[in-house]
């Protein structure tokens, strides 16, 4: 029996919005262009917005009819995938297996990792609460035996939801729902439903797998007696093959203090190390990414000749990076090792390196027992004098 957890964020151009722009809180607001955009469609509306019934691909004059009030703003794409690469940053914290749907959307596979959390509730808070903390937006998380009835679970307690669907739950779950929320049931495969007088999922129930196929055609007369059942075989493929493990941090305010810096370098250096060991790998290459106030990104890196998955080196090699910028107020830093291999390939100098090894491999034992952040170096918190500055 495999634990699939499903999450997407809440109206989720929307909510980007409203972050940077509080005072759009609790407002119908619908992205996507200006109300007299003569071919324009929204992209997303707020939940306020959809109160009045504006939809995601509805053109926006139609919105602007149903929603006169509404604020429409066009979008900053490049905002929305900022916010995105944070969120995705976070997943591999709690699974190496994930696989993103789409820009605010994606399937971790927790498989194995049940242990890890007192329930499967609070599995999905834990996402939830790191997902809020790191970015200040809400998402919603199905947690489910397999993909499908995790993205339905995920849907079900929208917006900042969280669903856990037990195997023993599922028939009663799926009995009442529409056939349309079936995986790869759209528009033209309900009309073809509807047709046979299947309108909702216990009506697939009686009816024999041949008797479907017979109906729907093989492809789709197979994956309807499935489904229909909770089945659902397919595996949460990540996309590729992991090149490099990185952590990265959008400030709330520009920051320009050094110190400050350096400990955020540290905090996720920590967190790099931790993901390497996690999935028993090696890296040779550390890099380092700046974004600066005006959005000019830089990155540096270093590789070193032998492989390493210890905090320490990483957190050197990265200020040591950082060391040779020319700062700027800073939007955001980030921390990634590549080069990766399965292999240590170690040190001239490994007999001074196995100490550090050693305080290493027992923070992960506390860390493992416990949760990731229960044991930290000092350098990793605040000095007295040098918090954040807002
Ligand atoms: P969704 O997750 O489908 O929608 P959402 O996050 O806005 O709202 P929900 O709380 O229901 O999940 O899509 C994610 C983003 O993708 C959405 O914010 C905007 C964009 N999008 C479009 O641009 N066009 C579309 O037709 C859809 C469906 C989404
Ligand atoms: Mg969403």
């Amino acid at each position: 029996m495999r634990t699939i957890m499903h999450v997407d964020m809440d109206a989720f151009f929307a909510a980007v919005e409203v972050l940077d722009n509080p005072e759009y809180a609790g407002k119908p607001l619908i992205i996507g262009g200006y109300k007299d955009s003569p071919r324009g469609v929204v992209s997303t509306a707020s939940y306020e917005a959809r109160k009045f019934g504006v939809r995601s691909a509805m053109p926006l004059r139609q919105a602007a009819v149903l929603c006169p009030q509404g604020i429409f703003i066009p979008g900053r794409m490049y905002r929305y995938q900022e916010v995105s690469e944070q969120v995705m940053g976070i997943f591999p914290e709690f699974s190496p297996v994930v696989e993103p749907l789409s820009i605010d959307e994606a399937f971790l596979d927790m498989t194995g990792c049940e242990h890890f959390y007192s329930s499967l509730e609070e599995m999905g808070l834990r996402l939830k609460q790191r997902i809020k903390e790191e970015t200040g937006l809400t998402a919603s998380v199905g947690i489910a035996p397999n993909k499908f009835l995790a993205k339905l679970a995920s849907d079900w307690r929208k917006p900042d939801g969280l669903f856990v669907l037990r195997p023993q739950e599922v028939q009663g779950f799926l009995r009442d729902l529409p056939v349309s929320k079936l995986w790869g049931v759209g528009k033209k495969s309900a009309a073809l439903l509807h047709q046979l007088n299947l309108y909702y999922i216990r009506d697939i129930l009686p009816h024999s797998l041949s008797w479907l196929q017979e109906k729907l055609g093989t492809a789709l007369g197979t994956q309807v007696y499935n489904l229909a059942r909770g089945i659902d075989d397919r595996p949460v493929t990540p996309v590729r093959d992991v090149q490099s493990v990185g952590h990265e941090i959008t400030f709330p305010e520009d920051q320009e203090s050094f110190p400050f810096l350096r400990q955020q370098l540290a905090k996720m250096s920590e967190k790099v190390g931790w993901r390497l060991r996690q999935q028993g790998l090696y890296a040779r290459t550390v890099s380092i990414k700046v974004r600066f106030g005006d959005f000019k990104t830089i990155t540096r890196s270093h590789t070193l000749d032998y492989s390493f998955n210890d905090d320490d080196t990483i957190f050197r090699e990265a200020l040591h990076l950082l060391e040779q910028v020319k700062l700027k107020p800073v939007r955001l830093l980030g921390v990634s090792v590549s080069s990766l291999s399965t292999g240590a390939q170690l040190s001239l100098f490994s007999g001074e390196e196995s100490s550090a090894s050693r305080i290493t491999q027992a923070m992960d034992a506390i860390n493992r027992k416990y949760s990731h952040g229960t044991i930290t170096r000092g350098r990793t918190l605040p000095s007295p004098e040098e918090g954040p500055r807002h």
